[in-house]
């Protein structure tokens, strides 16, 4: 475990050193199995060995969302199938998801971040993890999965939802780590209290709570009404899943895995790197990924980055809480929404046209979306069962799509109001940054 842990001390220095070796091993290997960065990287007259220090990071294209869907399924795969181990996936932007992959090293490497991510909250052999992450194509589940077991914590492996078993685990088998979504971890924290438990009572510790924006009023709801410490953990599918930044419990900023993801923060218009503390995207480049290695990854999360030494005495870079997108993707409940997957589900239902609105509120501690979309002529002709006879097939054609169950309502034609300019897909009615109301 020392060694797991021995790069977040490594000085700045040192730790430059090593990730330049690893990020000209990376690009090269990319450039030479992968055609679209063979390309790319030929387009823009560099080799690996350009890179003479990490200041020529910059020098590097980017690579985004799009190019997974043009490479859909294995296009960004430097490896052949045969040494891919695992396959996971989240939201694309049209009908097709966003695929990632591992090789067995990939996935070793996973558990290593993962493990020190639960480090962070002093997670060992001595706790009980209960993991409400969802099990399945999303990373949340698995990576948490692995990332305990490595540290011989007693893994549960729960899933999301099922509430009652969730408070069956709390009480009786005596969890002392909560992984999940702020929200859910908040609608946890209600339903306890429903149930007449108090949290002083059970043995919950610490919590590891992310893949959603969430705020410090949250963050003080969480701690107070779960009597925890409840830490914030950002990561990616395309990057690797959960794992690639967490906080430590000073609590200032999400330390990044740096020995594995070098991050940078640009200027979303010109895409020039910003100053530390300056808002930006957020941009990685992988240096020790085999099946999915990335240059420059627009992660199209605004955050801050930060250098300077953290009092816990990592020296691993910060960043901050993610404070908006520089695209439409919203997170209802846990899970990656593009409006234009919505959009291309519509699409595939006869009877309705593509003028739609989308609203999303905050129903207690959890999010419900509404989905609001206009009959053709002919259903509105045929009145209102047939309106109704809509709305179940678009219902169901949009939990296909994303998981979600929306509470969809099919309107007469022109009910939705037209747009001369941009049309407004999009009403969020929840609280900013997902604090309790
Ligand atoms: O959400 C991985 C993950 C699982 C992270 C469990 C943390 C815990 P994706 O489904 O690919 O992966 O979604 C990634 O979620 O680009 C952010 O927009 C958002 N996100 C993740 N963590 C945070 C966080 C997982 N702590 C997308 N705060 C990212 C705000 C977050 N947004």
């Amino acid at each position: 475990m020392k060694d797991l842990t021995a790069a977040e001390r490594l000085p700045r220095t040192e730790l430059g050193r090593l990730q330049l070796g690893r990020l000209r091993r990376s690009v090269a290997s990319a450039a030479e199995r992968i055609p679209l960065h063979r390309e790319r990287l030929r387009a823009a007259g560099l080799t690996a060995r350009d890179l003479r220090s990490l200041d020529d990071l910059r020098r590097l294209p980017f690579t985004t969302k799009a190019d997974f869907r043009d490479a859909y399924p294995y296009g960004l795969l430097a490896v052949p199938l045969d040494d891919v181990v695992r396959v996971h996936a989240s939201s694309g932007t049209t009908g097709k998801p966003t695929v990632v992959a591992y090789t067995r090293r990939d996935l070793q490497t996973w558990s290593d971040v993962m493990a020190r991510t639960l480090m962070m909250g002093g997670v060992g052999r001595s706790d009980v993890v209960q993991n409400a992450y969802g099990y399945g194509l999303f990373t949340g589940g698995l990576g948490f999965h692995y990332g305990a077991e490595r540290v011989g914590a007693a893994v549960i492996p729960i899933s999301g939802g099922f509430t009652e078993r969730q408070l069956m685990a709390l009480q009786d088998l005596g969890s002392t780590v909560l992984c999940s979504t702020p929200s859910y971890a908040l609608y946890l924290a209600e339903a306890l209290e429903e149930a007449g438990i108090a949290a002083k009572d059970l043995r919950l510790r610490v919590g590891f709570f992310g893949a959603e924006p969430w705020t410090e009023g949250m963050r003080a709801a969480l701690e107070e009404r779960l009597d925890l410490m409840a830490l914030n953990i950002y990561g990616l599918s395309e990057v690797i899943g959960p794992g690639v930044s967490v906080e430590c419990p000073e609590r200032r900023g999400m330390h990044v895995a740096e020995d594995h993801f070098l991050p940078e923060v640009v200027d979303p218009a010109t895409l020039e790197p910003v100053a530390d503390g300056v808002p930006g995207e957020l941009v990685f480049t992988t240096l020790t990924k085999e099946a999915l290695p990335l240059i420059r990854y627009r992660t199209r999360d605004i955050t801050t980055l930060d250098r300077t030494p953290c009092a816990c005495g990592r020296t691993l870079a910060r960043i901050g809480r993610i404070t908006g997108r520089t695209d439409d993707m919203l997170i209802i409940r846990g899970v990656n929404v593009y409006p234009s997957q919505i959009e291309h589900a519509l699409t595939q239902v006869a009877g309705v046209e593509p003028h739609y609105l989308l609203v999303v509120r905050r129903d207690g501690a959890l999010d419900a979306l509404e989905v609001r979309v206009e009959a053709t002529a002919s259903v509105a002709a045929a009145g209102p069962d047939a309106m109704r006879g809509a709305a179940a097939l678009v219902k169901r054609r949009i939990h296909e799509t994303i998981g979600l169950t929306a509470d969809v309502t099919v309107v007469p034609p022109k009910a939705i109001e037209r747009s001369a300019g941009k049309a407004k897909r999009v009403e969020d009615l929840r609280p900013r940054g997902g604090a309790p109301s």
